[in-house]
């Protein structure tokens, strides 16, 4: 997957690019990640990419011509009709973790943030397939949800977490939250790890990871459980959980 970023500041990528997971999958050649600054896509003498709102009013807005210039020269690079171009705004769709999958099937994402004020509308009129919001407040430019949608989508892309694929075992795949998880010591400041993860009982361990994965989204997210239909086994293991947490 290629994944094209529209921004003035391509600095600010760099740390979160630059390492670890994401760091990796580049180097493996399972995401390409670019940065292409609007700047330079300018003929002017002082390279200008905003100017004043038409119709008055505070703040500066980003010109049309540069942002239309670097997608048009993106979309050109990578040659794909399997595209999608997304504006990091405040009033688009809201991101979540089906979002997140839909995008990762895209060859090619093409992320504009937008700076300043904003953005002429002609660009979300005629270049922008979909507006994404990362979250009901308003940040000072999209650099900061490209940076969350390109983690939450190139970690969907098999590989990009190791061998052994762990983005099916989120919370969220599956709509719930995640079980708790314990690693050594076996006892730390006198706190045990629960006994049945020592057990080595697989089966039994499977079906304590799925009641705990319920009571975390039921304790701490019951809007996830509204109107989702539980197979037999987790209405019994929920049911559970409810007495338990009504006792305790
Ligand atoms: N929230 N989700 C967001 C944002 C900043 C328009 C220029 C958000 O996605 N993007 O706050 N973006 C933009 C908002 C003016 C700065």
């Amino acid at each position: 997957m290629r994944i094209d970023i529209i921004s003035l500041f391509p600095d600010m990528f760099t740390g979160p690019l630059g390492h670890s997971i994401l760091k990796r999958a580049q180097d493996n050649n399972l995401i390409f990640v670019q940065v292409t600054n609007p700047r330079d896509f300018t003929y002017d003498k002082h390279h200008i990419v905003d100017d004043y709102p038409f119709g008055g009013g505070s703040g500066m807005v980003m010109k049309p011509e540069p942002i239309f210039r670097a997608v048009e020269n993106v979309v050109n690079a990578a040659n794909s009709s399997n595209r999608r171009v997304v504006l990091m705004c405040p009033g688009g769709q809201p991101f979540n973790q089906a979002k997140a999958r839909e995008l990762a099937s895209y060859e090619q994402l093409v992320l504009v943030c937008g700076h300043y004020e904003g953005i002429d509308d002609r660009i979300r009129q005629q270049v922008v397939d979909e507006a994404v919001s990362i979250g009901d407040y308003v940040l000072t430019g999209g650099e900061l949800p490209a940076m969350i949608i390109t983690d939450a989508v190139a970690r969907m892309i098999p590989g990009v977490l190791g061998a052994n694929d762990g983005a099916q075992h989120d919370s969220f795949y599956n709509g719930f939250l995640e079980y708790p998880q314990y690693t050594r010591p076996r006892e730390f400041n006198g706190w045990e790890v629960p006994e049945v993860l020592l057990s080595g009982d697989h089966a039994k361990i499977e079906t304590w990871r799925r009641k705990e994965s319920l009571r975390a989204t039921f304790v701490r997210r019951p809007d996830l459980l509204e109107g989702v239909e539980l197979s037999p086994r987790d209405q019994k293991l929920l049911q559970e959980v409810k007495s338990e947490q009504a006792g305790g």
